[in-house]
């Protein structure tokens, strides 16, 4: 079932970027060129799907974060981190009702910790910032898999670095399967007509990856890098292709187009009813989206990153420039088959039943996002902001303070649903979310479905993701315990790695 394609690298004089930095002041980013634009396009390595170790219900994966050199610019060898690999990770392969024991092992010099992102599980298994662990020990979360099928992924959570430990590779997908999901008709040849297609981004300091986080934007990668490298392509075999897209990128927002229209059938938390025909979708980080495409015999299409509307509602041009909302790229080309293999094209219509939830009773909660700080607050590992007493629905109230930042909200073991927005623009709220765009001066009420495992000896975030921010602070913590249990967080140490 795994496929992995491997590459030459091929040796062009990269053109030199001109830095535009002005320490303290803000670059702006909008005039870079990207590194390896004018390389010949490298085929599209798919990362290895692993299914892991099936043992009667029981899935066992194991991952090692490690460090190695990749060529993510042709011709140039990057010092770089991985999952069992140089650069990035497998994409991770389990289903609905399977018990997962997973170990990940610490073989990078820095303590980290991996967020199963999108995944509902025990506070215990979740990977946030407490459960870090140094280098040399091993980590095994167990849970088990209870959410329908949808595109998921997987990167460090450790407090004040998760963008540079995921910047400097530490990220994979992971796909959750379920019967549903195999019935509804969709392409399913992983590496074939299923393609993963994980956006990163990096920029370069002679041959290896530029660490300098700016105080403003943080750090926002100048060069596209797709599945871990830059301007590949992918020649299909069949015409109607679905495409596994996440954000990866620690800073970036990407409004993605292909110039022909694609079929949203997924968004972060599964698959939608039916598909949704769009000609752009914006993705802030962190969020995933499947799309289904036709591609044309013989035709080549670009997915471009096509620049975010209205400068993303920022006030300042120039803001939303240094953030670079105006910028343009193209990420991906795609080479249609042969031959068409699929002459009616896209055809289906009906995907799952979509689970829905009645706000009715909904416990309400508020967030003011502003700064690096959420509802005045920075995170701190020993507050806890509030505790979830009993499972169904919850309304959260979300609102970008800032007029001139942009933020997003990820709520850790959730999902929620669009229920409506004052004050700004999301052009896709369909389906089930766990990372939602909250534009500038606007207010976004969601209908929050938590997944219920009670433990008060540890906590769940919710945060922006655009890593800058939650590394600087804009994150808080929740614990789910049963009513009247004593909530009192183990500290990092006490966790028994
Ligand atoms: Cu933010």
């Amino acid at each position: 079932m795994s496929r992995r394609m491997f590459f030459k690298g091929i040796v062009i004089a990269t053109a030199g970027v001109a830095a535009a930095c002005a320490p303290g002041n803000g670059p702006i980013r909008g005039q870079e060129t990207p590194q390896g634009a004018d390389a010949e396009p490298r085929p599209l390595p798919i990362p290895p799907l692993y299914t892991g170790e099936l043992d009667g219900d029981t899935r066992s994966f194991e991952l090692t974060a490690q460090k190695g050199q990749f060529e993510i610019l042709p011709g140039t060898t990057t010092d770089t981190w991985g999952f069992n690999g140089a650069w990035l990770g497998p994409t991770l392969y389990m289903r609905r009702g399977e018990k997962i024991n997973m170990t990940v092992h610490n073989e990078v010099d820095e303590p980290t910790v991996v967020h199963w992102h999108g995944v509902h599980l025990p506070a215990a298994a979740d990977g946030g910032p407490a459960l870090a662990f140094n280098p040399g020990e091993s980590w095994n979360p167990t849970w088990t898999v209870d959410q329908p099928a949808s595109t998921c992924w997987y990167h460090p959570h450790t407090h004040g670095v998760s963008a540079l430990h995921a910047y400097r590779g530490l990220a994979g997908g992971l796909v959750i399967a379920d019967e549903a999901a195999d019935n509804a008709g969709l392409p399913s040849d992983y590496g074939v007509d299923d393609i993963p297609v994980i956006i990163t981004d990096a920029k370069f300091d002679g041959d290896n990856l530029d660490e300098t986080i700016d105080p403003t934007y943080g750090l926002l990668g100048n060069t596209p890098v797709i599945n871990g490298i830059t301007k590949p392509f992918f020649q299909a075999e069949r015409n109607v292709v679905r495409l596994r897209i996440v954000n990866g990128a620690t800073m970036r927002l990407h409004n993605l187009s292909l110039g022909i229209p694609m079929h949203v059938v997924g968004t972060d938390q599964g698959l939608l009813d039916a598909p949704i025909e769009v000609d752009s979708i914006l993705l802030t980080p962190g969020e995933r989206v499947e799309v289904l495409v036709d591609l044309a015999a013989n035709e080549t299409f670009t997915l471009r990153s096509i620049g975010v509307p209205n400068n993303g509602g920022l006030q300042e041009g120039e803001i939303a420039d240094g953030f670079g909302l105006n910028e343009r790229f193209d990420l991906l080309e795609l080479r249609g088959p042969a031959e068409v293999t699929d002459p009616s094209g896209i055809t289906v219509n009906q995907l799952v039943a979509m689970d829905t939830l009645d706000p009715a009773g909904a416990v309400e909660r508020e967030f003011r996002l502003n700064g690096f700080q959420i509802n005045e607050q920075s995170m701190d590992l020993n507050r806890v902001d509030f505790v979830v007493e009993k499972p169904g629905p919850e309304v959260w109230t979300v609102t970008n303070e800032n007029a001139d930042w942009p933020h997003n909200f990820h709520i850790h073991n959730a999902r929620f649903q669009v229920l409506g927005i004052d004050g700004g623009e999301l052009a896709f709220t369909a389906g089930w979310h766990d990372t939602i765009d909250i534009p500038p001066l606007s207010t976004v009420k969601l209908l929050v479905d938590i997944g219920f495992y009670p433990d008060p000896t540890h906590a769940y975030m919710y945060h922006c993701h655009m890593l800058f921010h939650e590394d600087s602070g804009m994150m808080g913590q929740y614990v789910v315990a049963e009513p009247g249990q004593t909530v009192e967080l183990k500290q990092p140490g006490e966790h028994g790695h």
